[in-house]
């Protein structure tokens, strides 16, 4: 069993589109082992998405992850990882397949409704950095 890092982003939460996407992981296998709603700050996004803060989108992505509340899972299954990259199809909804999260729900490539890690090490460290140890069940 693996665990992967999941958020349903502003936009998709904002559009009420979170009991659908629920729906979605719990038919395709996966148990939620960690969940909570969070507005994050500028600050928190910041932190989380560090790893593009070179990136010229940057100010722009994290301005929108702190522009509204969001649902920020740990996702377990078999090959979790990959699996949930899987389901939400490609960052930008416009090249996502047919049935994936991001081809339903996504509007941009910028606003695209879900995250999910692409690693074994960015999964620990996005787990790290929304749940400690207690509140993965
Ligand atoms: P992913 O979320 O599929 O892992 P990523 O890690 O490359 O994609 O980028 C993180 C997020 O940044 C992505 O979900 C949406 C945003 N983003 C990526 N490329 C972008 C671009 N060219 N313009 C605006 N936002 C972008
Ligand atoms: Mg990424």
């Amino acid at each position: 069993m693996e665990r992967t890092f999941a958020i349903i982003k502003p936009d998709a939460f904002a559009a009420g589109h979170a009991g659908q996407i629920l729906s979605r992981i719990y038919s395709e296998g996966f148990k939620i082992v960690g969940l909570k709603k969070l507005y994050l700050s500028k600050v928190e996004a910041e932190g989380f998405y560090a790893v593009h803060s070179a990136r010229p989108f940057f100010g722009e992505l994290t301005d929108f992850m702190s522009s509204g509340p969001c649902v920020v899972m740990a996702l377990e299954a078999e090959n979790a990882i990959s699996k949930w990259r899987d389901l939400m199809g490609a960052t930008n909804p416009a090249d996502a397949a047919e049935g994936t999260l991001r081809k339903e729900f996504g509007t941009s490539i910028g606003e695209n409704a879900t995250h999910g890690s692409d690693a074994p090490e960015t999964a620990a460290f996005e787990l790290g950095y929304f749940f400690n140890g207690l509140e993965l069940l």
